[in-house]
C-alpha cells in the first residue's frame, strides 16, 4: 500500500463542466494541468517534509476508480484529504468522493481550495474552505490551528468554515520571491505538456472591471531569478518539459521583470516557449518591451484588448488608442516571427462596455476580418460581479450607476428564447460549438445570475443580448472557423502530442474545434489513470 500523507485532488474543469453538475460521467475536453495544487503540494513537501501526491484530471475518472485510488492511499497516518482547482469543482463525483473519505477516514481532515468560495461552497464533508493564494491557509490547517470564519450565505443557514487568505492579512502568501513547482515521477509528465507556473502575484494596473484582489500593487512582487531558472532547468532535466504558460494576470508589468527572465532564458541550453497575458498599451508602445519578450520566448500573447471605441477602453481604464495598439499588435507579430519563429496572439473583447454601439462592434469585427485572421479572438459578455462574499467585487460592482448601468429583475429583460436556433439549425456551424453555447445560454433562476453576477443593462445592451452578440458574431459564426487556437487552449493540443506547428493552423486546418479530437485526449488520460492505479 503506498499510504500518503496527504492526497490532492486536482483537475480543470471545461465547459463541459456543467455537465458534471448533473452526472458522474468521466469527461474528457482538455487535457491539461494547472499549478495550484501542485504548488500547495509543493510547499507541503518543502515546510513539513510530508509525503503528499496529487491525482490529476479529476473529472475524467469514475467514482469507483476513485476510490480505489483513495483506500490505496488514504492509511492510519493519512493526515488530510483536499481537493483543489480554479473553476467549479462541486461535480458529483467530488461530492460523493468526499462523503465516502468522511464515512471511512473519520480521522482525516478534509480541504477544499481555490480562489473563490463560490468553486467550492457546494462540496459537503469539508472541514475547511480555504479561499485565495493558500499556502499560509494550508500551512495553519495541517499544524491544526487555522483561523476560520464561519460564512453563512446571505447570514442565514448552515454556516460553512472558511480559512480566508485574501481578507486576513496572516495568510496573505504574497509578495514571495519563491513560488517554485516540482512535479514528481508519479505525476507521469509528458514531454511534450505545458506546464504552468507563476512570476508574480498581484497586478501594478486596477482596471474597474477587474476582480483580481490584489490591484494596484506597488514595488517588487516578483519571482526571484534564481527560483525561475532552477524551476525551469530542472523540469527540462527530468522531464523534458519547454512549453510554459506563465499565469500572471499581467506578466508584463514592467521591463526589469521581463528583462531578468530574459537573461536566464536566453543562457538556456534549450528553447523554451512562454505563453500568458501581457498589456498590448505596454508591449506595443514602451520601449524594450518588444525586445525582451522576444528575448524571453514569450512567444503567445493574450491581450485584454477589450475594445477598438477609445472612449469604451478608456472608460475600464485600459490606456492608449486602440487603433495605435492593433497596428503595434501586427508589428508585434512580425517580429516575434522574425525573431522567434514562432507567434500566436489571442485578443479578448468585452460586449456591453459603456459607450459601446453596435457599430463600434462591427468595425472590430472588421478589422478582425480583415487583419487578424488565423490567429485567436475571444469575447465575453461583461460579467459585473455582486458583492456577497461568494464572488469578488471590481470597482464597477460599486459604481454601476457612474458606468451607465442598472440592475434588471429577470421579468424585465428578454430571456435567450429562440434567438439563437439559427445557429443550431445552422449546418456550417460545428457542433461542438452548438452544444457549448447550449450549454452556456443564461438562465436567469440559476445561483450564476442570483447570487453571482448583476443582471445588467445600459444603454444599448443588457447582460443577455451581450451574450447573444458574442455567439451570433463569433463562436457561432462561420468567421470562427478561420480563428486559431485560443493561447491557453494550446496546451490541450501540445498534451496529445500536436507541435509548435499544428498551432499555427487555424480551425479549417486541424481535425477538430477548439480542443483535440475527444479520443485522443481519452487516451491520453486513461493512460496516466491506469499508470496513477498501478502504483
Ligand atoms: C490560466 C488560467 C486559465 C486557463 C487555464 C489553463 C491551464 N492549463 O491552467 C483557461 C484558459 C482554461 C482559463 C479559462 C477561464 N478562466 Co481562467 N485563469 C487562469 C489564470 C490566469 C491562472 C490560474 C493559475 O494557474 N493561477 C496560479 C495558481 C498558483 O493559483 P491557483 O490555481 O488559484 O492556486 C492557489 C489557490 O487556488 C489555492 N489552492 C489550489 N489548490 C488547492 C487545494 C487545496 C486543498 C487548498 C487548501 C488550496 C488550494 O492555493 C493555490 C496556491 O496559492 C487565473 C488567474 C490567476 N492569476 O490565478 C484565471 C482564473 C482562474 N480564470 C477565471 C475565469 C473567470 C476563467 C473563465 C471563466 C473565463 C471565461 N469567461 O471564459 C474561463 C473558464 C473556463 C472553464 N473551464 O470553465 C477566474 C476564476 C474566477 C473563479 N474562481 O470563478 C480567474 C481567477 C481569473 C480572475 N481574475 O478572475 N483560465
Ligand atoms: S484586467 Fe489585467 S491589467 Fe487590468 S487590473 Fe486586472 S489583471 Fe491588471
Amino acid at each position: 500500500m503506498a499510504y500518503v500523507d496527504v492526497l490532492l485532488f486536482t483537475g480543470l474543469g471545461s465547459y463541459s463542466h456543467n455537465l458534471q453538475a448533473f452526472t458522474e460521467d468521466p469527461t474528457y475536453e482538455t487535457r491539461s494541468r494547472t499549478s495550484g495544487t501542485y504548488r500547495i503540494a509543493t510547499y507541503l513537501r518543502d515546510e513539513f517534509d510530508l509525503n503528499v501526491e496529487v491525482i490529476d484530471f479529476m473529472f475524467s475518472w469514475k467514482y469507483e476508480e476513485l476510490k480505489e485510488i483513495v483506500d490505496s492511499r488514504v492509511g492510519p497516518n493519512t493526515r488530510l484529504v483536499g481537493v483543489g482547482g480554479i473553476f467549479f469543482l462541486a461535480a458529483p463525483i467530488i461530492i460523493r468522493i468526499f462523503q465516502y473519505i468522511k464515512d471511512t477516514y473519520p480521522h482525516v481532515t478534509t480541504s477544499a481550495g481555490s480562489q473563490d468560495l463560490w468553486s467550492l461552497i457546494k462540496i459537503p464533508n469539508i472541514d475547511y474552505y480555504c479561499v485565495g493564494y493558500g499556502e499560509l491557509g494550508m500551512k495553519a490547517i495541517i499544524e491544526g490551528n487555522p483561523e476560520v470564519k464561519q460564512w453563512q450565505m446571505f447570514g442565514q443557514g448552515p454556516k460553512f468554515p472558511v480559512v480566508d487568505c485574501w481578507e486576513n492579512p496572516k495568510y496573505h502568501a504574497y509578495p514571495w520571491p519563491e513560488l517554485p513547482i516540482r512535479y514528481e515521477k508519479r505525476d507521469f509528465i509528458l514531454p511534450y505538456e505545458t506546464l504552468s507556473m507563476e512570476t508574480s502575484r498581484g497586478c501594478r494596473f486596477a482596471c474597474s472591471y477587474c476582480n483580481f484582489p490584489i490591484l494596484g500593487v506597488k514595488g517588487d512582487y516578483t519571482r526571484s531569478k534564481d527560483c525561475f531558472e532552477r524551476n525551469v532547468k530542472e523540469n527540462y532535466d527530468l522531464w523534458g518539459t519547454t512549453e510554459y504558460i506563465i499565469t500572471d494576470d499581467t506578466f508584463n508589468d514592467y521591463v526589469p521583470k521581463i528583462e531578468k527572465y530574459a537573461d536566464v532564458v536566453q543562457d538556456l541550453p534549450f528553447e523554451p516557449n512562454f505563453t500568458g497575458y501581457c498589456r498590448a498599451d505596454l508591449l506595443t508602445m514602451r520601449k524594450g518591451d518588444l525586445e525582451q519578450m522576444a528575448r524571453m520566448r514569450f512567444n503567445s500573447h493574450l491581450y485584454g484588448i477589450e475594445s477598438t471605441h477609445h472612449p469604451s477602453a478608456k472608460a475600464i481604464g485600459k490606456g492608449g488608442k486602440p487603433e495605435k495598439i492593433l497596428n503595434g499588435i501586427l508589428e508585434a507579430k512580425e517580429y516575434f516571427l522574425k525573431h522567434n519563429g514562432f507567434y500566436r496572439g489571442e485578443m479578448s473583447f468585452i460586449w456591453g462596455l459603456p459607450y459601446e454601439t453596435p457599430d463600434t462592434l462591427a468595425y472590430t469585427f472588421k478589422w478582425l476580418d480583415e487583419n487578424w485572421q488565423s490567429e485567436a479572438v475571444s469575447m465575453f459578455p461583461l460579467h459585473i460581479m455582486r458583492d456577497n462574499g461568494m464572488t469578488r467585487p471590481s470597482d464597477m460592482t460599486h459604481r454601476m450607476d457612474e458606468f451607465g448601468y442598472k440592475v434588471m429583475q429577470p421579468i424585465e429583460v428578454d430571456p435567450v428564447g429562440n434567438r439563437l436556433d439559427d445557429i443550431y439549425a445552422d449546418p456550417e456551424i460545428d457542433e461542438y460549438f452548438k452544444h457549448r453555447i447550449k450549454l452556456m445560454e443564461p438562465d436567469l433562476k440559476s445561483p450564476h445570475w442570483q447570487v453571482g453576477t448583476f443582471l445588467w443593462k445600459n444603454e444599448y445592451y443588457d447582460a443577455i443580448t451581450a451574450f447573444i452578440g458574442v455567439q451570433k458574431n463569433l463562436f457561432g459564426h462561420k468567421r470562427y472557423w478561420d480563428r486559431a487556437v485560443p493561447i491557453f487552449n494550446q496546451s490541450n493540443w501540445h498534451g496529445v502530442g500536436f507541435t509548435k506547428e499544428d498551432m499555427m493552423k487555424n480551425f479549417r486546418e486541424l481535425p477538430s474545434m477548439m480542443n483535440p479530437p475527444e479520443e485522443m485526449v481519452r487516451e491520453s488520460i486513461e493512460d496516466y489513470k491506469q499508470k496513477k492505479l498501478s502504483l
